[in-house]
């Protein structure tokens, strides 16, 4: 990207200028990616959200494209075209999307039809399609669609909570996307559905929900409760200052219901991979988008003029146990450019990259670990951690530890760790860093966050085997930057 901003990711996708949120509409048509989003060109700040769109070839490089949907004044998108998803009826692009009006006590679906280049949208004249929760439900919020065809209907689930209860999705049914049905609550997490003791941990509303499910090749398709396959449940578990971290649900569609058999967390860094949706492409891999959301205060985003940027895609997949398991797409390959010079045994190594990529494997025995330093200056001054270690029982635990990532204070300079899932040894890791954020991938799990060195020397990187750990088939190199247009 060209830009004077050191700390504005190069090779991950953001907007030409402004505030960019949650993913929408993500598809593959054609051969063609397309990418909308949550934007406001205007300012670096959640206002007035349209609908941004960028189409590439190969998911790393980016063409800008017009701007999809605009809030409309008057209507039930007056102050904000939300979160949605874009469907193809019978060869013509629809997008059913969260309309937003502050005259409103509720969001409301929407519907906005498309060319066949997806460049220019016409509002659907009966919007809002559905005005207001299901009745009966005391629901908490009511916004954001997953839709797919099943039996020659449309189906739809909207994101939702039932307060006191749980985080919750209503089904829908409908023949023509304009009239629809209720079908009830495909899922609620009430304390019988839910894992973990603490009930603010699934949230009291579910945004972004995300329905799908793997064929037994391992290729992945919308939902079919005639198939008998795993469905795979995402959403952003929402929790009025609590929470906000995307989950996965696994387990059992049928008689439109949705029995939960196990939950995970989908990104040990919580909030920094939110508001995911996923699509199968035309190969049937399951790709994943999530919003690399901050940690830097409301002004500094403000002042710097922009805000937010996309994970890099990643591709999911189910292991034989039955845990999602994720890693870059194999086109995230073709920016790796020179590569990088380890010192002496290739295990304890200091180089340079703000913008890199490193992958290793560990072998890790009890009480042992691996390290890595990122954005480190050569004395203490700033040091960004990951460690992978294994407890004294066995059990794997990724930490990131952000405490003296910046010298600059006006940031969240929490961690992030948690359990790994993995039986596995040696494990292999894979590590990518671009200018702001890192993405970490061991065995499959994924831990994204943001980090904001302020000083221009924090470019060092390690790795270090601690106690008995042997690390092995060391690699780096430097990412190239993808050709945008100019962004701010
Ligand atoms: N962002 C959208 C909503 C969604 C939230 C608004 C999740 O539709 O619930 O920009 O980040």
């Amino acid at each position: 990207a060209t830009t004077s901003d050191p700390l504005r990711p190069s090779y991950h996708f953001t907007a030409p200028a402004g505030w960019l949120n949650d993913p929408n509409g993500s598809a593959q048509r054609d051969g063609d990616f397309h990418l909308f989003y949550q934007y406001n060109p205007v300012a670096a700040v959640h206002n007035r959200i349209q609908w941004g769109h960028a189409v590439s070839r190969d998911l790393m490089r980016w063409e800008d494209r017009p701007i999809a949907l605009r809030p409309e004044h008057g209507g039930p998108d007056a102050d904000g075209c939300w979160s949605g998803v874009l469907v193809d009826d019978c060869g013509r692009p629809v997008i059913i999307y969260s309309g937003h009006s502050n005259a409103l006590s509720t969001q409301t679906a929407c519907l906005a039809y498309g060319d066949l280049a997806l460049d220019h949208w016409r509002k659907e004249p009966a919007n809002p399609v559905i005005a207001a929760p299901p009745a009966g439900y005391d629901v908490t919020a009511f916004r954001d669609h997953c839709v797919w065809r099943e039996n020659d209907v449309w189906r739809q689930l909207i994101g939702s909570g039932i307060r006191d209860v749980g985080g919750c999705a209503f089904l829908y049914e409908s023949h023509d996307l304009v009239t629809w049905r209720e079908l009830g609550p495909l899922v609620i997490g009430d304390a019988g559905a839910l894992p973990e003791e603490d009930p603010a941990w699934a949230g009291t509303m579910w945004e972004c929900v995300d329905f799908f499910r793997f064929r037994p090749d391992g290729t992945s398709a919308s939902p079919d409760a005639a198939s008998g396959d795993p469905h795979v449940l995402i959403f952003s578990a929402w929790h009025e200052e609590v929470t906000r971290h995307p989950l996965v649900a696994r387990g059992r569609y049928h008689d439109d219901r949705f029995e939960i058999e196990a939950f995970q967390r989908l990104d040990l860094g919580g909030r920094h991979a939110y508001a995911p949706q996923t699509f199968a492409d035309q190969s049937g891999r399951r790709v994943l988008w999530a919003w690399m959301q901050e940690a830097r205060s409301i002004e500094r985003q403000r002042v710097a003029g922009w805000s937010g940027a996309m994970i890099l895609p990643r591709r999911l997949w189910l292991d034989a146990a039955g845990v999602l398991r994720q890693e870059p797409v194999a086109e995230a390959e073709s920016l790796r450019a020179e590569p990088l010079s380890w010192q002496e045994d290739g295990t304890a190594a200091v180089s340079s990259g703000v913008q890199t990529e490193v992958s290793l494997t560990v072998e890790l025995s009890p009480t042992s670990a691996v390290r890595f330093s990122a954005f480190s200056t050569g004395d203490s001054g700033e040091n960004t951690c990951v460690e992978l270690g294994r407890s004294a029982e066995g059990q794997l635990r990724l930490v990131l530890d952000r405490s003296h990532s910046s010298l600059d204070s006006d940031l969240d300079l929490s961690g992030h760790e948690g359990e790994l899932p993995s039986a596995k040894n040696p494990i292999t890791m894979r590590i990518l860093l671009d200018r702001s954020s890192i993405e970490v991938f061991a065995d499959g799990i994924a831990l994204t966050s943001r980090v904001y060195p302020a000083r221009g020397d924090a470019t060092g990187i390690r790795v270090e085997a601690v106690g008995e750990a042997v690390v092995r088939k060391l690699r780096g190199w430097h990412l190239a930057g993808v050709e945008q247009a100019e962004r701010v």
